[in-house]
């Protein structure tokens, strides 16, 4: 898409200039170890977490030679450094900073500099020993950095045209191309992390150089078609220890138990699942291949019809940060990584280029507004790697099973993969607003702002005027200065029970399709869409085969699920339910939360009679005045318990 925003949502424009101004300088700082701040490991008392520091731009001055020392970090600590600068790029685009662009500029020097001379870049094997690279890729994560490069590399050309960043990506996947393939002499393999296919075919995207879609695709297809790959170079490898000990997760962990075109349900690590299940739909979008849309499909809907939380979060618990199967969701041990959230995002988006289907991005909207977005403080510097929908932050602390469900978001975490994700993320929100087709334009999200799509016989220009997702109204004007007509498809959340909708000020009742209503706006005209959504509060229930879940409910206003916190509703929230004819109250509060829609409501509180720990007394029932608050926004109040799902009385 050649598409040009300009976002003024007043909720996503905090987020995007506190991520401008806050949290791309932040994690400079902690990069470059110059952040003053105590880094946390994501599973307590695990001493195999390297936390200390981050030494990541510190690993490449070493790989470029600039200075001496050794590797720190993760194998994958490079990545922190490309999603940095992924994330720089669009805060480029969307506001030039000379000062931001001269930081980038200094890194894309660097990062050249620590390229070796046939392409490779990765500054684990730079350091510790070039000639074992490619041979540990279980754990080496040497083609997920240089996949995160490509991505970063390819949104810093499109967003400055600088040429330089992207013949560095060039070098470093023909590099991947000369080592990787079917052909004799290659290795016939992949890495343990799915993300290089991802920016193969951005850099294709980019390029047209059919090449870097070949490779892309050999990735995907040659995954699982030997599912001894790993333990098969692992019982030859020497070389520094690159997380030598993953190889022995199970098969499913890395998406290797059998080819991706058979595999039916949603297997092992989540993050790998979506990145593999972004590429793959990307290929399918890029190409027409059927048999890859029709695998994109199964997946897509085993994650979101039976393996999906209710915030959108995905990946059940944190033994291999993944799927367990079908139904599985506990509440209070599960995983929902942010990045996890995000890569269902970036399906969301691949699978909307391939049909106009209104899930997806319903999809999107649940994971955008819930889960991934409480992956950061409302300070835009503290960061939650797991996203639970139930907290006791005593149990977290004494409850090894429990020990990565964090209370409070840290500074910053050993594992860095998630904020600045995040951060790549919010800075191109303007990517996931709408889906461009040859006659069609959906309106995917409600986000204020103006966007242009030029074409060759003109520009269609939306401009989108609402207060959404705290408002039920939004404005579209579009005109189509095109001599085409162009079919607006503008999505009706699933979430609505109910809308009005109307153009240049007729009702118009036809029966939304795919969930998209479509509005035809003829060539050199101009049209005003109306549309009002019942974002009335709404209880929702999930399927009995969810055991955590019965007898409970959560409430939900627009695209916001919402939960209660201690702070606002005391101790042992398990303790209260939702009586079923509970009416509520929603206020908007200024002061709260920077801003946030609250709920509230009478509920019943169970409270012990008797001391002892079991008696045959019946607790009694006290009422209570209950305080919802959006999800996203919970533990920016200190320490405190959290609950999504509640009991629901009778
Ligand atoms: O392995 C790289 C990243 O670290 C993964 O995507 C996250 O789940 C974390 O394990
Ligand atoms: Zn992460």
């Amino acid at each position: 898409m050649n598409t040009k925003t300009n976002i003024t949502s007043k909720f996503w424009s905090r987020y995007r200039n506190l991520v401008r101004t806050e949290m791309i300088p932040y994690q400079w700082k902690v990069l470059n170890d110059i952040a003053g701040i105590k880094i946390e490991k994501e599973r307590l008392n695990d001493d195999g977490i390297p936390s200390e520091k981050s030494h990541a731009i510190e690993n490449f001055k070493i790989a470029a030679g600039r200075t001496s020392g050794t590797h720190y970090g993760w194998t994958f600590q490079d990545s922190d450094v490309y999603k940095w600068l992924e994330a720089v790029a669009y805060s480029l685009r969307e506001k030039m900073d000379p000062e931001l662009e001269k930081k980038a500029l200094e890194t894309i020097d660097l990062i050249a500099e620590a390229q070796e001379d046939d392409g490779y870049l990765d500054t684990f094997y730079s350091i510790l020993g070039i000639n074992y690279r490619y041979q540990s890729l279980a754990g080496s994560h040497e083609l997920y950095c240089m996949g995160h490069f490509i991505e970063a590399a390819v949104a810093y050309y499109e967003a400055t045209g600088n040429e330089k960043v992207l013949a560095v990506a060039k070098k470093a996947a023909d590099n991947i191309n000369d080592n990787f393939g079917p052909e004799d002499g290659k290795i016939h393999g992949y890495d343990g992390h799915e993300e290089i296919e991802i920016g193969l075919l951005r850099l294709y995207h980019v390029t047209n150089d059919s090449k870097y879609l070949n490779l892309a695709k050999y990735f995907l297809m040659e995954r699982g078609k030997n599912p001894d790959f790993f333990r098969e170079q692992a019982e030859k490898y020497d070389g520094p220890d690159a997380l030598s000990g993953i190889v022995k997760m199970p098969d499913t962990y890395f998406q290797n138990h059998k080819p991706i075109l058979e595999q039916e349900t949603a297997e092992g690590h989540a993050v790998r699942v979506v990145y593999m299940c972004t590429a793959l739909a990307d290929l399918a979008a890029s190409t027409g291949d059927k048999e890859i849309y029709g695998a994109c499909k199964r997946l897509w809907d085993d994650i979101t019809k039976r393996r999906m939380y209710v915030t959108g979060g995905i990946g059940s618990t944190v033994i291999g940060e993944s799927f367990t199967l079908d139904y599985d969701l506990p509440n209070d041990t599960m995983y929902c990584e942010t990045c996890a959230a995000i890569g269902l995002i970036f399906f969301a988006r691949q699978m909307l280029r391939i049909e106009p289907k209104a899930e997806y991005a319903d999809v999107m909207e649940r994971a955008l507004y819930n889960c991934a977005l409480a992956g950061m403080a409302l300070d835009g510097k503290h960061f939650f790697y797991v996203n639970p929908l139930e907290v006791n932050p005593l149990k977290s602390l004494k409850d090894p099973t429990k020990s990565h469900v964090k209370p409070v978001r840290p500074s910053w975490l050993g594992c860095a993969c998630c904020p600045p994700n995040l951060a790549r993320l919010i800075t191109s929100l303007d990517d996931y607003i709408y889906t461009e087709n040859t006659d069609s334009i959906l309106i995917n999200q409600f986000i204020a702002g103006q966007t242009e799509f030029p074409g060759e016989d003109g520009v269609i220009s939306i401009t989108q005027s609402t207060d959404y997702p705290w408002d039920d109204s939004v404005e579209l004007a579009i005109e189509n200065s095109r001599d085409n007509d162009i079919n607006i498809g503008v999505r009706i959340p699933a979430w609505a029970d109910g809308y009005q909708l109307s153009v240049d000020g007729t009702a118009d009742t036809k029966a939304p399709e795919d969930g998209y209503v479509y509005i035809t706006v003829k060539g050199n005209t101009t049209a005003k869409i109306s549309l009002k959504l019942d974002v009335s509060i709404k209880r929702y229930y999930a399927n009995t085969a969810v055991s955590n879940d019965i007898g409970k409910v959560t409430i939900a206003r627009g695209p916001f699920i919402y939960c209660i916190e201690g702070v606002d509703n005391g101790d042992n929230l398990n303790s209260i339910s939702l009586p079923v004819d509970a009416q509520f109250e929603y206020e908007w509060d200024s002061e709260l939360l920077n801003g946030v829609g609250v709920i509230t409501t009478t509920g019943l509180k169970l409270v012990s009679n008797n001391p002892t720990l079991y008696s045959t007394e019946k607790p009694k029932e006290e009422q209570v005045q209950l305080k919802f608050i959006p999800y996203y926004a919970w533990a920016n109040r200190g320490e405190n318990e959290m609950l999504v799902w509640l009991h629901e009385s009778h």
